[in-house]
């Protein structure tokens, strides 16, 4: 046991049966005390899978990634964790990594951990031209706009749930940025850890298409300009 820390874990998935126990069997288990599955209504057996795994399952109706998101820091009001950690159920990130997003929290009193997929090892093809384009773009922004140098947006992350809580997270497709520029805006203590990254199985979900690059390409824009005059005591 690395410390006494209560240590929740949010997954959102959209037909993710395959996978999702892959997931599952990465996560170191000493760390995590509770996994939150939020599902869209996938069409294949994740629902019931995230039970057999023994996930808290919980159901969102607006599509996305934020939506579900937010609809796990609701249920986890009611019990609360000391840190969160933010996972696709895609297989694409390691889970057996999580250490490495938790220790600074709770060693060194850091408040977000992002994990950065840039400076970590990246399997052939799994970091995506445009993707890679967006993570360019947006962490370049932000530096500019913010003063901070952010080296990647990607999903998987760690954070002290009591300051989560103070951020009044609102974005769907442009969650990641909206907790990085919101996170320099209330002068969190934030740190970047290499992670790795694979391809997972199955087409992206939210950016597969020209249309998903796209939306998202500009949703990510829009956060990085919105929460420039975001201010926690509004
Ligand atoms: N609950 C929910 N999860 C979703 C939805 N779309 C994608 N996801 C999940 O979000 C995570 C990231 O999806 P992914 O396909 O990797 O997105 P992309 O790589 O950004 O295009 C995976 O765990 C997906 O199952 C959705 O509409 N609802
Ligand atoms: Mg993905």
């Amino acid at each position: 046991m690395l410390s006494d820390k209560k240590i929740a874990v949010i997954i959102p998935v959209f037909n993710e049966e395959k996978t999702l126990p892959l997931v599952f069997k990465d996560m170191p288990e000493d760390l995590v005390d509770e996994v939150v599955v939020i599902d869209n209504g996938s069409s294949d057996r994740t629902p019931e899978i995230a039970k057999e795994l023994g996930a808290t399952l919980l159901f969102e109706s607006r599509k996305g990634y934020g939506y579900p998101c937010l609809k796990g820091i609701a249920y986890l009001k009611t019990n609360t964790p000391d840190i969160v950690v933010f996972v696709d159920g895609n297989h694409s990130d390691y889970t057996d990594e999580m250490i490495r997003l938790v220790t600074p929290i709770i060693k060194d009193d850091y408040d977000l951990v992002i994990g950065s997929r840039t400076t970590g090892s990246v399997e052939k093809g799994a970091l995506r031209v445009p993707v890679r384009f967006g993570n360019f773009l947006a962490t370049m922004l932000i530096m500019l706009l913010y003063g901070f140098k952010y080296t990647d947006i990607g999903p998987f992350r760690a954070i002290k749930f009591d300051k989560l809580l103070k951020m009044d997270m609102n974005d769907n497709l442009g969650w990641t940025v909206e907790m990085q520029a919101k996170a320099i805006k209330m002068k969190f203590r934030i740190l970047e850890v290499p992670v790795s990254y694979r391809t997972g199985t199955g087409k992206s979900k939210i950016t597969g298409n020209l249309k998903g690059i796209f939306l998202v390409g500009y949703r990510i824009l829009r956060a990085v300009f919105k929460n420039l005059f975001y201010s926690p005591n509004r």
